[in-house]
This record gives C-alpha cells, sequence and structure tokens, in this order.
C-alpha cells in the first residue's frame, strides 16, 4: 500500500527524471485534502534540493481548461525558481514529459496575504502585472489524471515564462489574448476567461491557501490560471503569446 510520503517520492522522481507514472491516488482513496499534503511532501523535496519559493499558480479557473481536462474544481500549487524560463529564452524538451503551454497573467503581490480578500481589496494587493506562458507537464501517463493525482503532482507545473511588468493600474479585463506556434494563432481567448474577471484570481488563491494555513508572502508571483486550452509543445516550436495592452512573449523549444 503506498502511502502519502512514498506517493510524493515517486511524482518529484516522475518530475526529475522526465518519465511518466500511473494514476495512484483515487483507487487508493485518498482524499483532495490528502493530495495537498502529498503535493507539500514533493515540494519539501524540491526544497531540499535547493529551489527556491516564487509564488503559487491557480489552476481551472477558466471553463475552456476544465472541459479541456474534465476537472471541475480549482486547484493550486507552487512555482519554484527553477521552473522559470527567461522571456525570449530556450527550453529543452527533454527535461519534460509530453510539455503543453498556455497563455497567462502573472501578478505580483505587493504584501503578505494571511486571509481570503475581497474582490475589492484585490488591486491593494498588487505591486505588478505582467503577461505570461505556463508550461504544463502533468507526470502521469497520457496527461490523464483526477483531481487529487493533479493536486498531488503540483497541479501540472513544470514551468512558466513572464514578460514585462507593468503597474498595478493597468487594464486586464477582457484583452484578446493570442498564443501562435511557429507563427500560427493555435488558441485565442480573452483574460475574462480566468474567473469571469482575472482579478477574482487574488480572492480565489487567498481563500484556498487559507483553507490549508498558508500566508503568501509578498513579492510572490501568481499565475492565474490559463486563458485559453493547453497546446502540445514539439521540438523546434517557437512559442509566442500576444495579450493585448500587455504585449508579446515568447520562447523556444529544443
Ligand atoms: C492542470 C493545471 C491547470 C490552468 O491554468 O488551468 C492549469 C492541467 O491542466 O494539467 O494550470
Ligand atoms: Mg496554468
Amino acid at each position: 500500500m503506498l502511502d502519502k510520503n512514498r506517493i510524493s517520492e515517486i511524482l518529484h522522481n516522475a518530475a526529475t527524471e522526465a518519465k511518466a507514472v500511473s494514476q495512484m491516488l483515487d483507487d487508493a482513496g485518498f482524499s483532495v485534502e490528502n493530495a495537498y499534503e502529498i503535493q507539500a511532501l514533493s515540494i519539501e523535496k524540491r526544497f531540499i534540493a535547493g529551489e527556491k519559493l516564487v509564488g503559487y499558480k491557480l489552476g481551472f479557473t477558466s471553463q475552456a481548461k476544465m472541459i479541456q481536462m474534465g476537472v471541475h474544481d480549482m486547484i493550486w500549487g507552487v512555482l519554484t525558481d527553477r521552473m522559470n524560463i527567461p522571456e525570449g529564452g530556450v527550453m529543452s524538451i527533454s527535461n519534460y514529459i509530453h510539455p503543453r503551454v498556455e497563455p497567462e497573467i502573472a501578478i505580483i503581490t505587493a504584501k503578505k496575504i494571511d486571509r481570503p480578500l475581497k474582490l475589492a481589496e484585490s488591486r491593494d494587493y498588487v505591486k505588478a502585472i505582467a503577461p505570461a506562458m505556463e508550461i504544463i507537464d502533468s507526470r502521469y501517463k497520457n496527461f490523464k489524471f483526477t483531481l487529487a493525482d493533479v493536486i498531488a503532482d503540483n497541479c501540472s507545473s513544470s514551468g512558466f515564462i513572464v514578460g514585462q511588468w507593468f503597474s498595478e493600474n493597468i487594464h486586464i479585463n477582457n484583452l484578446g489574448t493570442v498564443l501562435k506556434i511557429n507563427g500560427n494563432p493555435v488558441q485565442i481567448g480573452s483574460s475574462n476567461a480566468v474567473l469571469g474577471n482575472p482579478w477574482e484570481a487574488l480572492p480565489a488563491i487567498s481563500r484556498l491557501t487559507h483553507q490549508y494555513n498558508k500566508e503568501i508572502p509578498e513579492g510572490s508571483v501568481i499565475l492565474i490560471g490559463a486563458i485559453t486550452p493547453a497546446v502540445a509543445l514539439t521540438k523546434g516550436d517557437f512559442v509566442e503569446s500576444e495579450f493585448q495592452n500587455l504585449g508579446k512573449i515568447s520562447f523556444s523549444v529544443e
């Protein structure tokens, strides 16, 4: 019988060795709460290996993603420094299992968050906003998982790219967003796909982290969730996301 620590080890090794594993949580009767404990244990292994906390990500904040993955609850995971790919930089596909990319918006928090925030408070807690992309790479075979499985797997998070930071006063509602691969538009969406209003992201993440007794430190990067469905990456791809008002960011796959 697998225990939480063993599952966290299997998922951690799957991520570091870029080898897919079978789903483990549902059949063994692990709950969503157990899944967050397993996530924390696997993140602990990253910290022991020297990775530093950069912030948090939200997942399944858009209909597009919930439909694509067949999962219907919001989730949160952890971002570390090692996951960061510089804007305009290169990701090495051999470090991933079956990576996908999705356009997102990133926020930097202006103050520590230790309680659920209200929508009206959101702007006070934001220091800066940037266009972003997340690279997700489920450690499960065929990118298939249950809610508990994906939470234990740090919500598939494996990379992120952040562009230029703008002040918190920049307009982020209903921004047209285009994801292009090798110059071809492959997804389009609106920033309002995220919770109907991207400013709802801080209330959402603060509620979820509070529920698990976590504080969000000042200066944390928050990825607010994908604006469009994710798209699979292949070697040689040149990936760009263009956001109304926030500009264009890119990276290459080698
Ligand atoms: C889970 C992560 C979802 C998002 O932005 O909705 C996510 C997955 O789709 O594998 O990051
Ligand atoms: Mg995402």
